[in-house]
């Protein structure tokens, strides 16, 4: 009767889902592109089987509720679980739900995967708070949830572990790169990622308290929202140009995307980026390497988006009831202009 219950729920709630649903069983294609239609996965919109743990085939049973496609950083992350989760389809059966960027639907997916009774819950956050609720849910169904590249807002005993950068880290690295770009002096304008997310909070908060506590004579002149996406980076920037012009010299965008799309608009009104107006942004994805071999970019603080591998391994140690870190904390670098033409050769996002 469980069971029953279970499958006419999950059929019903993937119903309502408005987030796609997709399921690993292809050959996989190597992830050479930021292109997530470059990752095995084919249409299978229902659970092969709803039922309880005990019925079912011994594999370990993922659901993954992505953000959406906002940036090569995120199709990079996307490409990465579901290229692990294609090379081993006889031991993961795994379910993605793509949220177009919203909240309720991610909370639909977890909602959908608890009626799966899946083994473990991947998510990445598309914001800190408003988890309280279906995160309980998922605790009293006995089902842990992994926190990839994005924090949530909740006590430590609603998720199992957080895979992700230091993003504080990364703001006061970004800090210290503007600050030799500029002399330790200067206008410039931050390009915030998507409003609430605790990657846009914690590198404002990195690099703003590294700039008033180390370089106070560098000031930020204008800071807004660009929602991680190159072309409302643009936007913002265009905007930020018409109002303070050449005074600018500098950009510090929360990823590469928005400071890409910075780029075009530098161009546009006639200024140099790269020279005229000095880019930091973060992330590490190919076109600010390609930018950067231009001139047009001078500094980007690595964030690892290749999290696949690692997602699933710490989910097989949570079903096999093995202890894992309360974060599992990504090793990335800082990239700039003089080694970009070699650094490229290696890029793999
Ligand atoms: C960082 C991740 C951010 C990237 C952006 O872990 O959450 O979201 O920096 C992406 O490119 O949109």
């Amino acid at each position: 009767m469980k069971t029953t219950r279970r499958i006419v729920a999950a059929m019903l709630s993937v119903l309502m889902l408005g987030a796609a649903f997709t399921g690993c069983g292809n050959e996989p294609a190597a992830p050479t592109t930021n292109d997530p239609s470059s990752a095995p996965v084919e249409n299978n919109p229902t659970p092969d089987n709803g039922g309880d743990k005990e019925t079912d085939d011994g594999k370990l049973k993922v659901g993954f509720a992505q953000i959406g496609q906002e940036s090569g950083w995120r199709d990079a992350e996307t490409a990465s679980i579901q290229f692990y989760a294609g090379q081993n389809v006889d031991t993961i059966d795994f379910k993605f739900a793509d949220a177009q960027a919203k909240q309720e639907n991610q909370i639909k997916a977890i909602k959908s995967f608890i009626d799966m009774d899946v083994d473990v819950i991947g998510l990445a956050p598309v914001v800190e708070t408003g988890w309280d609720a279906v995160f309980t849910e998922a605790k009293d169904a006995g089902i842990p949830i992994v926190l990839v590249d994005r924090m949530a807002d909740v006590p430590e005993d609603l998720y199992a572990t957080f895979i992700g950068s230091d993003f504080i880290e990364e703001g006061k690295n970004a800090a210290d790169e503007m600050a030799k770009l500029l002399g330790n002096k200067g206008k410039i304008v931050q390009l915030e990622g998507t409003v609430g997310a605790s990657a846009a909070n914690d590198r404002k908060k990195g690099f703003e308290d590294q700039m008033a506590a180390e370089y106070p004579d560098i000031e930020i002149i204008a800071s807004q929202t660009g929602d991680f996406t190159r072309a409302k980076g643009k936007e913002v920037m265009e905007s930020f140009l018409k109002t303070y012009g050449a005074d600018i010299k500098g950009v510090y965008g929360h990823n590469d995307d928005m400071v890409l799309g910075a780029i075009e608009a530098i161009k546009e009104a006639g200024l140099k980026p790269g020279t005229d107006v000095v880019t930091v942004s973060c992330d590490g994805v190919k076109g600010i390497f390609e930018a950067m071999v231009a001139g047009e970019a001078n500094v980007t603080v690595e964030c690892n988006p290749l999290l696949g591998p690692i997602f699933f391994e710490t989910c097989q140690k949570l079903k096999d009831g093995e202890a894992v870190e309360k974060w599992v904390k990504s090793e990335e670098g800082i990239y700039r202009q003089d080694t970009a033409a070699e650094d490229i050769k290696t890029r793999v996002y």
